[in-house]
């Protein structure tokens, strides 16, 4: 009368036999056995934002390598693009598209986000697959001239942090915000790590 239930103790990849004998007695009829042939791995997905071409370069384009998230300790992937020009009102929206393909993709509808005025942003979007569909993903546009020239950390200050953020910036080649520009010429080398130091040793650029 009532369904059979087998319960499964552990995750795991299972072989199951299930025989049915007419001529048995009705408690007899049936055996279900559950054999666990292996462990389950579990699989790495890769994150990738995809919008319009203001933000992300390429236009609405899935398989672009360059717009793959980083993944954290934590499990939350993440995308950062610093000093990003927006016009006022100007407008992005995108997808968090997995395994470069549309099969799945976050939200639904896409995220909309309209710039309220215009400046340079450090932009940074989050990706968190444990989450319910409603809160896998944040968005945030800071406006980049929030932070002074060497707080690289973006602290609220200038420590001896900021520099061991900038030499980390410069050994792991990753995006370089504005305010990490300390010695005036273009883009992070040492001359910025220099510069850095001279403003906490001396209180001057
Ligand atoms: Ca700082
Ligand atoms: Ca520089």
């Amino acid at each position: 009368m009532n369904n059979w239930v087998a319960n499964v103790a552990e995750e795991g990849i299972y072989t199951i036999e299930i025989t049915f004998d007419p001529e048995a007695n009705d408690e007899d009829r049936i055996t279900c056995t559950l054999t666990k042939t292996g462990d389950v791995t579990p699989v790495e997905h890769v994150y990738t934002v995809a919008g319009t071409e203001n933000l992300f370069g390429s236009y609405w384009d899935a398989t672009d390598e360059a717009n793959n998230m980083v993944k954290g300790e934590d499990g939350i992937y993440t995308w950062t693009k610093n000093g990003v020009e927006f016009a006022a009102e100007e407008v992005v929206e995108f997808k968090v598209v997995q395994d470069h393909a549309w099969t799945y993709a976050w939200p639904s509808n896409n995220w909309w986000y309209q710039a309220t005025e215009a400046g340079t942003y450090n932009v940074v979007i989050t990706f968190d697959p444990a989450a319910d569909d409603m809160n896998k993903i944040t968005f945030n546009a800071t406006p980049a001239s929030a932070y002074e020239m060497g707080d690289v950390d973006h602290s609220g200050d200038i420590s001896i942090g900021d520099v061991t953020a900038l030499i980390d910036m410069l050994l792991t080649g990753g995006e370089v915000p504005a305010e990490a520009n300390c010695d005036g010429q273009e883009g992070a080398s040492i001359g910025d790590v220099t510069a850095l130091i001279d403003y906490l040793l001396n209180g001057q650029w």
